[in-house]
């Protein structure tokens, strides 16, 4: 066991606030990673007031002197991939490997930012009016809150807070309960690194710290990676202020395999997409939607795989697929299974409880066969390691079964046919399409988000995050 750490808010570039919430470790819940402070509107509140006091500031700076902060703080975190990943695992419970993974894309994602600061570009125009000149320039808006997620505990914080302060802008971020440590860990990086005091705060607590920031008068904007429910409360808070909004929700994203896949890729990419991560992503393909001539063979082949997946302790080296990161997120996989089960469809691998030694948040990895369009499997996010099968005709029956839901994040398809690739390209209802690729695992340096009830607002990441975390100001002159 490790000693726990006596985790603080980060305010004004103080550590604030004694730890008393515990943040255990899902692969061993007697082992308490870390003691957390539980903050209220009244740490949202100087945090805010912290952030607009050093506004100015930062968004006055140099872009060289923005740039260089974020690239020594990408430095130091790749420096400490290993520690920075091993805390993750112990606090989310993915896979170390998964965690180190993180860490470094974590690292790389400030790195490509501490560019893009330097990038900050307007257009030139001529006006419709002879002798006019129009300018448009990419300005900071403000304090940004950033609401984070548990499963990507530093990815996603370092992908909305890197583009967040490359423009100029502030920050107060509230982490996930379940993952404060490892959020905590980005943000004393980032201090280390020189962020001048303020210009990123960090509040840890619960439901009334997001919702003090989303209601906050000067709160600019604000980010939100997590679960429908919560981001439409965000969104219409937001909106009542008239503050931006940026949200990034659930997926139930469909996999679709055709008769002329190689069948060993095509269950690999499933294999992948469905259950690394213990399928807490909300990329994670969830509904597997196969073609009648390969359907058995697929449906076999993976079910072998599945249930010869290791399920452990996040740490250990041979652990393939580590612990849900709750008890609730635990029960929701095997009451989804239950449901699945329910309404006809047919456990092939996994649905059993699993007795480990430690007490830890196990899910035995579960693919469910004979599944129909209308379940609530194919409709509800799971968020677990749990994934379902439904046997289609052709490539258009595909099409509309992968389209047939609320959301609409992303969507794969294994095929050989590059008519049907191209047309699935075009065609289908999701922000982010993959051929030949499973549907989780993107890149930091080009757009990220869905359509439909997945996300709302401009897109993430690469190019796309100015759209967001700037002000376009059109300037007109005559000379
Ligand atoms: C990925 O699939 O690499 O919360 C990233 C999530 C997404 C990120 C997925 N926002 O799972």
């Amino acid at each position: 066991m490790t000693a726990t750490i006596e985790l603080s808010h980060w305010i004004n570039g103080e550590r604030r606030g004694a730890g008393t919430v515990e943040s255990l470790n899902p692969s061993d819940t007697r082992e308490v990673v870390a003691l957390a402070p539980e903050g209220r509107a009244a740490e949202v509140d100087e945090a805010v007031a912290a952030a607009s006091a050093a506004f100015d500031g930062w968004a006055g700076a140099s872009p060289e002197a923005r740039s260089d902060v974020l690239d020594r703080a990408g430095t130091l975190l790749m420096e400490r991939r290993e520690a920075v990943g091993r805390l993750l695992s112990r606090e989310e419970g993915k896979t170390l490997a998964e965690g180190i993974g993180e860490a470094a894309r974590a690292a790389r994602i400030l790195k490509y930012f501490a560019g893009e600061a330097l990038r900050l570009h307007g257009q030139n125009l001529a006006s419709t009016r002879p002798g006019v000149e129009v300018q448009t320039y990419r300005q900071p808006v403000g304090v940004f809150g950033l609401i984070t997620p548990w499963n990507f505990p530093i990815a996603i914080p370092a992908w909305k807070a890197a583009p967040a302060l490359a423009f100029g802008n502030t920050v107060v971020i509230k982490p996930a309960s379940h993952t404060p440590a490892t959020a905590e860990a980005l943000v004393a990086i980032l201090h280390e690194a020189g962020l001048p005091k303020g210009v990123l705060n960090l509040v840890i607590g619960g439901g009334p710290v997001g919702q003090a920031i989303v209601d906050h008068k000067d709160v600019a904007g604000v980010s939100f990676t997590g679960s429908q429910g919560v981001g439409a409360g965000v969104a219409a808070g937001a909106a009542a202020r008239q503050a931006r909004v940026q949200l990034e929700m659930g997926g139930k994203n469909p996999l679709i395999v055709l008769d002329d896949a190689d069948l060993d890729r095509a269950v690999n990419i499933a294999l992948d997409g469905s259950f690394f991560a213990t399928g807490q992503r909300c990329t994670a393909s969830s509904r597997l939607i196969v073609q009648d001539g390969i359907h058995d063979r697929f449906v076999s082949a993976l079910a072998e795989k599945v249930a010869a997946l290791r399920v452990g302790n996040a740490l250990d080296p041979d652990t393939q697929v580590g612990p849900a990161v709750s008890e609730a997120q635990r029960e929701t996989s095997y009451r989804y299974i239950d449901i699945a089960a329910s309404e006809g469809g047919r456990v092939v691998a996994g649905g059993g409880r699993l007795n480990r030694q430690a007490p830890g948040w196990y899910v035995e990895p579960t693919l469910i066969a004979d599944t129909d369009p209308a379940m609530r499997i194919n409709n509800e996010e799971v968020f677990g390691p749990v994934a379902s099968t439904i046997r289609v005709k052709d490539y258009e029956e595909a099409l509309a079964v992968a389209n047939g839901v609320e959301f609409g994040l992303s969507a794969g398809i294994v095929t050989q046919s590059l008519k049907h690739a191209r047309d699935f390209q075009r065609r289908a209802k999701a922000g982010m399409t993959m051929v030949n690729l499973a549907t989780a695992g993107v890149d930091y340096h080009v757009p990220f988000g869905g359509t439909k009830a997945s996300s709302y607002g401009p897109r993430e990441q690469g190019f796309a995050a100015a759209d967001f975390f700037t002000l376009t100001k059109t300037s007109y002159s005559a000379g």
